[in-house]
């Protein structure tokens, strides 16, 4: 991964990776951009061809992996993608010589490196929803007040902790009085709610509340808070929070030895499952990912 300059000006990230007969090269931005890395390019002595047999020999996983490059999220997901490109398929060859079900179901967790997870933040009003998306996102996208009942809207933010990417949805409190336009709110933030893959209850100081997702927020106003405690003025609960997300949702894959870490495409993750499961065999599996394309 690089930066790509401008006039001297930083733009945006290049993701490039030797692939074939050349180098595969993936960005941001529209025909310009495309122009300056070409002329870069050329400058730096390459040749431009259209390389028409780039898929000639190549296997389904690389061809695949090159096409899902870009849609690959954070700093971890780029370098696992990469990563898959070069070694990828002598990793799929020796996992399916001997399926390991602890290897498949760390590397099943390459899918939200595809598709960052979403998080639902949830609890009474003036529970401290919106200071903590705030607070994590690092900007001030949704408004926050002593005023119960502020956010009346679902709010999305997002960010980037140790590679890995999130978002998160802010949401109206859950209160008895909403009526009208307040109660439709709740409604609508109810659908969202279900299609959330972790929701993060807020606890505020004096409520009841339990279960492994549920955060005692605004901890800092009580000295007996119990445990997890968040405090959007306390950095190191925010970011012990942010750590135990990238654990929860990445932890296994990344915990792996950089060898057996890889980011195969969730179609493969999918029959990889299977071969698990012990309900496809591994010849298939290879027959249609490894042999050439
Ligand atoms: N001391 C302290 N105050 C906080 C903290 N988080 C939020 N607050 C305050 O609590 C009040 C409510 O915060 P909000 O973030 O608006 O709460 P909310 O859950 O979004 O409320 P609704 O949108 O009404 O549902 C505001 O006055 C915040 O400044 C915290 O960690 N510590
Ligand atoms: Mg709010």
């Amino acid at each position: 991964m690089t930066w790509l300059y401008a006039n001297g000006e930083k733009v945006d990230q290049v993701v490039y990776a030797r692939f074939g007969p050349g180098v595969l090269v993936s960005c941001h931005g529209g025909p310009a951009v495309r122009s300056a890395i070409e002329a870069a390019l050329i400058g730096a002595g390459v040749t431009r061809s259209l390389a028409p047999d780039l898929w000639n020999g190549r296997t389904r996983l690389a061809a695949e992996v090159a096409r899902l490059l870009p849609d690959l999220h954070g700093r971890a997901g780029v370098a696992l993608g990469l990563r898959t490109l070069t070694d990828g398929e002598r990793g799929l060859r020796e996992l399916l010589v001997a399926p390991d079900p602890v290897w498949v179901e760390a590397l099943c967790q390459a899918r939200w490196l595809f598709s960052p997870p979403r998080i639902q933040l949830w609890g009474p009003v003036n529970a401290g929803k919106s200071s903590l998306l705030n607070a994590l996102c690092g900007a001030d996208l949704s408004a926050v007040a002593d005023e119960p009942g502020l956010t009346r809207d679902v709010i999305e933010g997002g960010f980037e902790h140790a590679g890995v990417v999130f978002r998160v949805f802010d949401a109206p409190g859950e209160w008895p009085q909403a009526t009208g336009v307040n109660a439709a709110a709740l409604e609508l933030a109810r659908t969202w709610k279900t299609q959330a893959d972790l929701v993060l209850t807020l606890v505020p100081p004096g409520a009841a509340g339990s279960g492994e997702w549920s955060l005692f927020s605004r901890s800092d106003e009580d000295p007996q808070a119990r445990q997890p405690g968040v405090s959007v003025h306390s950095r190191a609960t925010v970011e012990a929070l942010k750590a135990r997300l990238v654990v929860h949702f990445t932890g296994k894959l990344l915990a792996l030895p950089a060898e057996r870490q890889f980011a195969f495409p969730p179609a493969l993750l999918t029959e990889l499952q299977e071969l698990a499961a012990g309900r496809v065999d591994a010849q298939a599996i290879a027959t249609r990912w490894l042999d050439a394309w």
